[in-house]
């Protein structure tokens, strides 16, 4: 019995201690600072290196071993542009023997798993004891609720990816993009940088975009995110024969498991610049009555309306009812503190009978 309890106790510090670890970062592009997939990284150097998650917080778990940067060295950068559903990764790798030699699933391997609502549950059937692993309902399932691509670093004469489960429309554009930049041969050591960018699933099925539902991503929203980079030295070594498998969680199971799955924090931008920005709606029309909303970004102080009808509002969020209909209303909000003022105006967009 006591046996039992202090199992039971283990049990919820081990958890309580997993819960309480600090998220990681996703950094947030301007929507005109979205990198560009061309395999150069230097879009990405306005990301600062607390952003950056090295070989030091990777783990081999099945052989209980930390990393050895002599013979790999790799470093991870997460991005995201609001209103994009889309999370945006830089790789960088140092690989003392590059394993790319054959067309199957042995190759140096950055294995990434993403629940894009972190619901957790199974991303494949290895951890549902309902289902048969390597059977047809098992391929259906997998994948479906979180997802698990195997990247091939480098991808020479095959698909950049595989997707663990029933949806390889996922490694299709607009829901992914890839590319990458190397020199070396296979078997020499060297240095990789892969761009690319994957679309998180709350349900992708098999039957394809149209029947799948996106995660939606939003500021400060918390994702299921992480990641394994699987070694492979050489090629005689044979199936699974990968030298390390380093997992940035403490769970092998992290590759079926979206429970295991590290916390990812979708930040705001950081040093976001003063700019105004705005949207309304009209829920009847017949009345007149506007609602504006402001969603201006950096220290605002001060706010300045122009309905384009004579009148003004310094409220941040003002409703206001128009004395006439008209199809031409120039509406403006000017922003505004001490050492700085920006304006935004929508043209003949708010509409009225
Ligand atoms: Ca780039
Ligand atoms: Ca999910
Ligand atoms: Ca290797």
């Amino acid at each position: 019995m006591r046996f039992l309890i202090l199992g039971l106790l283990a049990g919820l510090l081990t958890e309580t201690f997993a819960g309480a670890e600090p998220p990681f970062k996703v950094y947030q592009f301007d929507r005109d600072q979205i990198p560009r997939i061309d395999g150069d990284a230097a879009d990405w150097t306005m990301v600062p290196e607390s952003y950056a998650i090295g070989s030091n917080e990777l783990k081999d778990t099945l052989r209980g071993t930390e990393n050895d940067p002599k013979t790999l060295d790799v470093s991870v950068k997460v991005g995201w542009v609001k209103g994009l559903n889309r999370l945006y990764f830089l790789y960088e790798a140092y690989d003392d023997y590059w394993d790319f030699g054959m067309p199957g699933m042995h190759n140096d391997i950055l294995e990434v798993m993403v629940d894009g609502d972190a619901s957790g549950g199974p991303i494949t059937a290895a951890v549902d004891p309902k289902v048969k692993f390597r059977s047809w309902e098992g391929h259906l399932m997998q994948g479906v609720q979180a997802q698990n691509y195997h990247i091939f670093t480098p991808s020479v004469e095959k698909n950049w990816a595989m997707v663990w489960g029933c949806q390889p429309w996922a490694l299709e554009f607009p829901w992914s993009n890839a590319a990458q930049h190397f020199n070396f041969k296979h078997g020499e050591p060297g240095r990789y940088t892969l761009e690319f960018w994957i679309t998180p699933f709350d349900h992708a099925p098999m039957e394809g975009p149209k029947k799948a539902r996106v995660s939606q991503l939003t500021e400060g929203r918390e994702i299921g995110l992480s990641w394994v980079v699987l070694d492979y030295d050489d090629e005689k070594a044979g199936k699974n024969g990968y030298r390390s498998f380093n997992n940035l969680s403490d769970q092998t199971i992290v590759h079926s498991d979206a429970d295991q799955l590290r916390r990812f924090t979708l930040m705001p931008q950081e040093d976001e610049a003063l700019r105004a920005q705005w949207s309304f709606s009209i829920p009847d029309p017949a009345s007149r009555r506007v609602v504006f909303k402001d969603e201006s970004t950096g220290e605002v102080e001060h706010w300045l309306w122009d309905f384009g009808d004579g009148t003004t509002s310094t409220n941040q969020h003002p409703v206001h009812v128009y004395a006439e209909g008209g199809l031409r209303y120039v509406v403006s909000l000017r922003v505004g503190n001490a050492s700085a003022s920006n304006r935004f105006s929508r043209v003949w967009e708010v509409c009225l009978p």
